[in-house]
């Protein structure tokens, strides 16, 4: 920076989760407040990176070298300006300064890998920090959630739950559960047909099981959650697979219906399954893509890893453990 100039910057590092209780569905759309509350492992690999600098130039978005305008540009001024109003809220004067926001994605954008989660969990880790705000773990979990509903849950180590309710109570929160891995079985890239966000406002209007949907997703969760407290693998891999295969039988009764699955994602299904038979002991999920997760003990995870790679599209399926909440780095 020239001299005489104050440079504000920060760097947040950031996750992917995956949900064990999925979310889908909105009972706020503007506000992203959930219909139902969901719980999720974060990851430890994937990460997105984003440094946020304070500038008086415009906002900038720049996403693995590439400069964008448009619908993701637009998606982060928006965030970057309920940013500002949270500091004029604190009486800051960075409040008038727009920011430039420079990200790395470690991990395949916009295929059912969770990058809005990193995403929006870094931004808002790093652009709280740049713009001088003092937010606490619960705080900047609220935040997050205005960028992407699962971005909430990249906050919190480990396990998170997200409570749904309304804005102040809709936050994640760290939920005791065992060591589990997952096995990433990446069977295709590119973009997805029908965004998240679309899907959810497609399965509110056109499904007749949607009220069902949110009923059963509450009752899953609260399985889930003693689950986790006591450590039963077995039950929490059980609820896991049901309740993707639940939200992705939703999703298809849409009309028009709505497929997210491949048949190379329904093959691994069955694999995983016959695993089962075989007393190795996994579990599928997946989100609103064609790629699965595999839900194991961290000691068969290479076993299960071994099995599933032939199914994925660059041979390789790999093995992510619990990881860390979004937090500001060096640099
Ligand atoms: C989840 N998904 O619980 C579910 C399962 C996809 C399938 O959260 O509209 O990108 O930004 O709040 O968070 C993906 O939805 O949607 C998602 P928005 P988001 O992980």
């Amino acid at each position: 920076a020239p001299e005489g100039e104050c440079v504000t910057s920060a760097t947040a590092r950031a996750y992917p989760n995956i949900a064990l209780v999925k979310y889908w569905g909105k009972a706020d759309e503007k506000l992203i407040v959930p219909v139902a509350g969901s719980l999720s492992m974060t990851l430890d690999d994937f990460p997105t990176t984003t440094t946020v600098t304070l500038t008086d130039g415009g906002d900038t978005f720049r996403l693995n070298e590439v400069d964008h305008d448009g619908t993701s540009a637009d998606r982060v001024t928006v965030f970057l300006d309920l940013v500002r109003s949270l500091a004029v809220d604190a009486g800051l004067d960075t409040a008038h300064l727009s920011a430039r926001v420079v990200s790395t994605n470690e991990g395949p954008t916009a295929a059912g890998m969770a990058s809005s989660a990193s995403g929006f969990a870094a931004l808002a880790v790093a652009a709280a920090s740049a713009y001088g705000l003092d937010l606490d773990t619960r705080e900047l979990s609220r935040l997050a959630r205005r960028g992407s509903g699962s971005a909430s849950r990249s906050l919190i180590d480990r396990f998170a739950v997200w409570h749904a309710g309304d804005d102040e109570s809709s936050y994640a929160e760290a939920v005791s559960a065992p060591d589990m891995a997952m096995v990433a079985v990446p069977v295709a890239t590119g973009e997805k047909a029908v965004s998240s966000r679309q899907g959810m406002i497609a399965t509110a209007e056109t499904s007749p099981f949607y009220p069902a949907w949110i009923t059963s997703t509450q009752e899953t969760l609260t399985e889930m959650i003693a689950a986790c407290e006591r450590g039963d693998v077995t039950t929490i891999g059980e609820l896991t697979e049901n309740h993707a295969i639940r939200m992705h039988a939703l999703i298809a009764s849409c009309r028009p219906s709505i497929r997210y699955l491949n048949p190379t994602s329904i093959a691994v299904f069955d694999e995983i399954a016959a695993m089962r038979q075989e007393g190795v002991e996994a579990y599928a999920t997946a989100d609103a893509g064609p790629n699965v997760f595999a839900l194991t003990r961290p000691e068969l995870a290479h076993i299960v890893a071994d099995r599933l790679v032939g199914f994925t599209k660059d041979n390789e399926a790999k093995i992510l453990m619990p990881g860390q909440g979004a937090h500001l780095i060096d640099g």
